[in-house]
């Protein structure tokens, strides 16, 4: 089963449309518009099961969310850890904070099963489930659903199952 946050944080019903800036780049190799199509297409599939909408912006001070790759301490007290441990990492409702650890193997954009490179992490499944994070879900009992709290390396897991659905529909 899906679970919240202690409290059940969620964004307020009067913000339905939620801006998100993709900020903190330069640690990372992957392009910026293969950065945006990946997030595109992971807000895509919460949006599909709510009514809530995103939009990126370009601009941070107009976003609701921002996202960026960091390595090692990056001033927020949860210093990044190097290769693998922990991947990425997302605030509650309504912090908006979306970080990635710079130093992942991260694949977009192309089959992470194919990849040669061991340790390599899908970015769009690891966005699918921090954006969960983001809108207010913690983890589910459900190994199938996106919101379980482990992924294999070298697979690929990004469509919401039944249990995400139920747990994001009672949210909103
Ligand atoms: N990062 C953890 C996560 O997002 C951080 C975390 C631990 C956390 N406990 C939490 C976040 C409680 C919110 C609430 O779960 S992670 C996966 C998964 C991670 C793990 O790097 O371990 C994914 C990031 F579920 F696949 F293992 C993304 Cl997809
Ligand atoms: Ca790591
Ligand atoms: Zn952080
Ligand atoms: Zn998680």
């Amino acid at each position: 089963l899906y679970a919240y946050f202690p409290g059940e944080p969620t964004w307020p019903p009067f913000r339905r449309d939620l801006r998100y800036a993709i900020t903190a780049t330069s640690e990372t190799s992957i392009d910026r518009s293969t950065l945006s199509d990946v997030f595109a297409r992971a807000f895509s599939r919460w949006a599909a099961a709510t009514n809530l909408r995103f939009a990126e912006t370009a601009s941070e001070s107009d976003a609701d969310i921002t996202i960026g790759f960091y390595a090692g301490s990056h001033g927020d007290g949860e210093p990044f850890d190097g290769p693998l441990g922990t991947l990425a990492h997302a605030f509650s409702p309504t912090d908006g904070r979306f970080h990635l650890d710079a130093a992942e193997a991260w694949v977009a954009g192309s089959d992470v099963s194919r990849s040669s490179t061991t340790g390599a992490v899908d970015l769009e499944s690891v966005a699918v489930h921090e954006i969960g994070h983001l809108l207010g879900l913690g983890h589910s009992s459900v190994p199938d659903a996106i919101m379980y709290p482990t992924i294999r390396t070298g697979t690929r897991k990004v469509e919401l199952e039944a249990d995400d659905v139920q747990g994001i529909q009672s949210l909103y």
